[in-house]
């Protein structure tokens, strides 16, 4: 463990997940902070779930899916007897995670905030790391398609992501207020790091609530973004087709630009070494590291990389 930097991260799911595990086997997990999209959020049968905070508290469980997602090993009884019933199961609900969504989704009904409910479940399964919705207040991610407006998950599991999108839209934004914590988390840590996930709809919807945007730009941190995009492709999930049909360059330097008026370091994988001084003409500090997440020693090798390169370890 190295002398303990207060570290924030902007996160998404899958990826962030797995950037915070191994984050937290060189940090004590009680100096990380993870701010976490909410736009995924659905109302599955009435009840709340929170994918990309599950992911977090999963991973950092040690309890994840192989895919990133639920729970490791877990059955589907009660999907199955639902698609007996002819009810609804495009979208894939485990037993186990179900537990997750009944137990936040009574919370909530006992008037206890999203972030009350995501600290218990938090506390219930001996994750360290201090887990923050970006905001308690509805602010759903919403897809324009030309089959019109939909939903995340309906844009992203139910339609396999396989609609044309022309935009995204954060209708919530200008009412959400960040939930308690979380600007201090930004304006008060070491690091800030912008974990590798989807610039358009996991990161964006954070930056969307302005006062998050605006702690991240007065933030005293050293502030650091980590590429989603290796090789001119995603490390997980649609974000290369969504920038390339957003007009975004499909590459490190595309993201780089997304956020150059937002950091002071710039992460990128070795095999796009060769897009480092493109990055730095940005006015960002530029490295190349290995960013394969493979195992609990490769996101271990990543955090270490990044805080090496942030200046926090010798
Ligand atoms: N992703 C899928 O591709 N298919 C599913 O059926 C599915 C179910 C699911 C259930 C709970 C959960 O927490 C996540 C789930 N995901 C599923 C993943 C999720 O849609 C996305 O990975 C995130 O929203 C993107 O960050």
């Amino acid at each position: 463990m190295v002398e303990a930097p207060r570290v924030t991260v902007l996160a998404g799911g899958i990826g962030a997940a797995r950037f915070l595990a191994g984050l937290q086997r060189v940090v004590p997990p009680e100096s990380i902070t993870a701010v976490c999209n909410v736009g995924d959020d659905l109302d599955w049968f009435g009840l709340k779930v929170c994918p990309d905070i599950d992911s977090v508290l999963y991973t950092l469980a040690g309890v994840e899916g192989a895919d990133g997602w639920g729970v490791r090993d877990d059955t589907r009884h009660t999907l199955e007897s639902l698609r007996a019933l002819g009810g609804e199961t495009w979208f894939g609900i485990g037993d186990a995670d179900l537990a997750t969504h009944l137990f936040r989704t009574g919370r909530l009904r006992q008037e206890e905030t999203l972030s009350e409910a995501t600290a218990a479940l938090a506390r219930a399964r001996g994750v360290g790391v201090t887990v923050l919705p970006v905001t308690d207040d509805p602010h759903p991610t919403v897809v324009r398609t030309a089959d019109g407006d939909l939903a995340f998950q309906d844009y992203f599991v139910r339609r396999h992501a396989a609609v044309p999108i022309t935009g995204v839209s954060f209708p919530g934004a200008p009412t959400a207020r960040p939930a308690p914590g979380v600007l201090a988390a930004i304006r008060d840590c070491d690091l800030l790091c912008v974990a590798p996930s989807n610039p358009l709809v996991s990161i964006a919807p954070l930056l969307a609530l302005a006062e998050v945007d605006a702690a991240v730009r007065e933030s005293r941190a050293r502030r650091v973004a980590l590429s989603p995009i290796v090789g001119g492709a995603a490390i997980k999930g649609p974000a290369a087709a969504m920038l390339a049909t957003l007009g975004h360059d499909v590459s490190a330097l595309g993201v780089a630009r997304m956020y150059a008026s937002l950091i002071d370091l710039f992460v990128l994988d070795t095999v796009d070494a060769e897009l480092v001084p493109a990055v730095r003409a940005l006015g960002l500090e530029a490295v190349a590291v290995d960013t394969m997440m493979v195992g609990a020693e490769g996101r271990e090798r990543v955090a270490r990389n990044v805080l090496y390169a942030a200046g926090f370890l010798d």
